[in-house]
């Protein structure tokens, strides 16, 4: 196979590219990404040389460079994960959201569709299904209900892929994530801010009570998921994809501070993010029942490695929290 994969230089996307080129190692893996704020070609340094990867900047709205990549390549599938992703940065400015997410993944999908790729997984989120009151699990007809301008604009996106489907024919795949965490984590999401402002000895931000929950999953478990998506999926269908991890935010925030050994007086109460989802939880019965799935991550070993990964790799998130990311931290949460 010869796979496009679009967003392969931020978190999840280079997670992905490593374990492809570990497990497939006579496929090609073409990374195509912009390199905004959140793309990091760091990620992958150890595999920059393999003679069966490639790297091009370039950007998913840009249908021109695209075509050519495409074709030099000979593409026969592509994997989508390139998107703007931070929900407070869609607050204060939406409209990068609609143009990175949904025109990008339109020009993506107008590609593959002129090319006759056999192949095309866009890797959505748990988040267009809304906001889940005290039980009951996310499915994948459950109806969208994005409450975010980001998860607006990921439904939206989602919603071009089904219909590429259905009018073109296309095979298409959906993926519905809950939160990752990991290795290569942007430092602005909750899990890898708090590593890092508890070992700055900063203050912890926790919006309105912190009794949001999240449905943790191992990003390495979300690779093996999508292999078997890319390789296996139906045509047309949508994947749920999550290992009953449902953690509140305050209870994750306490347990890295207990592995650091740091006081729990860091933690600081702030106002709450607008909009804010109270819960997430996905029922991931149909990849576990299709495709045979099974994450294989506990979350208390999956956190306690991710902890070690930041303690033992300050250089590289000392760079990010150092540069044009400290602007940004600036605004959204003034000197705390
Ligand atoms: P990320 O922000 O770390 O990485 C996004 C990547 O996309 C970056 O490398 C960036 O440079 C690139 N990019 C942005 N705009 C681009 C453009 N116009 N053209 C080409 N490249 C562009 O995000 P992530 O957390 O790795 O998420 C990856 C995907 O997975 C996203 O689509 C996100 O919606 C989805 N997702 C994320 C999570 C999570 O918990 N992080 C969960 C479920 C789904
Ligand atoms: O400073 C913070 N304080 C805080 O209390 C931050 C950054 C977050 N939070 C809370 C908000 C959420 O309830 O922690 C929870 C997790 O927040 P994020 O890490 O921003 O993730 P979330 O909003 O849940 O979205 C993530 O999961 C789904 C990803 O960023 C999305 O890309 C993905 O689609």
């Amino acid at each position: 196979m010869n796979i496009l994969v679009t967003g392969g230089a931020g978190f999840i996307g280079s997670n992905f590219v490593r374990y492809m080129l570990d497990t497939y190692p006579d496929y090609q893996i073409i990374n195509y990404d912009l390199l905004t704020y959140a793309g990091n070609l760091e990620n992958l340094k150890e595999y920059e040389n393999r003679k069966n990867y490639s790297f091009i900047k370039g950007d998913i709205r840009n249908k021109e460079l695209l075509q050519y990549v495409v074709k030099k390549h000979r593409v026969n599938a592509i994997i989508n994960f390139a998107a703007e992703s931070h929900v407070d940065r869609s607050i204060s400015d939406p409209g990068i959201f609609v143009k990175t997410n949904v025109l990008g993944t339109q020009v993506l999908l107008d590609v593959a569709k002129e090319n006759n790729i056999v192949k095309y997984v866009q890797i959505s989120t748990d988040e267009v299904y809304g906001s889940l009151g005290e039980d009951g699990f996310f499915i994948e007809t459950t109806p969208l209900s994005p409450n975010s301008p980001y998860s607006a604009s990921k439904a939206s996106s989602d919603l071009f892929v089904q219909a590429y489907h259905e009018t073109y024919g296309m095979n298409v795949n959906i993926t519905r994530c809950s939160n990752n965490y990991g290795p290569f984590h942007f430092p602005e999401k909750l899990i890898p801010l708090m590593i890092t402002n508890a070992l700055e000895g900063k203050s912890l931000p926790v919006y309105g009570d912190g009794k949001n929950v999240r449905d943790w999953l191992h990003v390495s478990d979300h690779c093996s998921a999508i292999d078997l998506v890319l390789h296996n999926g139906a045509p047309g269908e949508v994947y749920n994809i999550g290992g009953h991890n449902e953690k509140q935010n305050i209870d994750v925030i306490k347990e890295i501070l207990n592995i650091l050994e740091k006081p729990h007086s860091l933690i600081q109460f702030i106002e709450d993010r607008a909009g804010h989802d109270r819960r997430y939880a996905i029922d991931a019965t149909k990849i576990r029942d299709d495709l045979g799935w099974k994450p294989a991550y506990d979350f208390e070993k999956g956190l306690l490695e991710t902890v070690n990964w930041y303690l033992n790799n300050k250089a590289w998130w000392n760079r990010i929290k150092s540069g044009e990311y400290q602007r940004y931290y600036e605004t959204q949460y003034g000197i705390l």
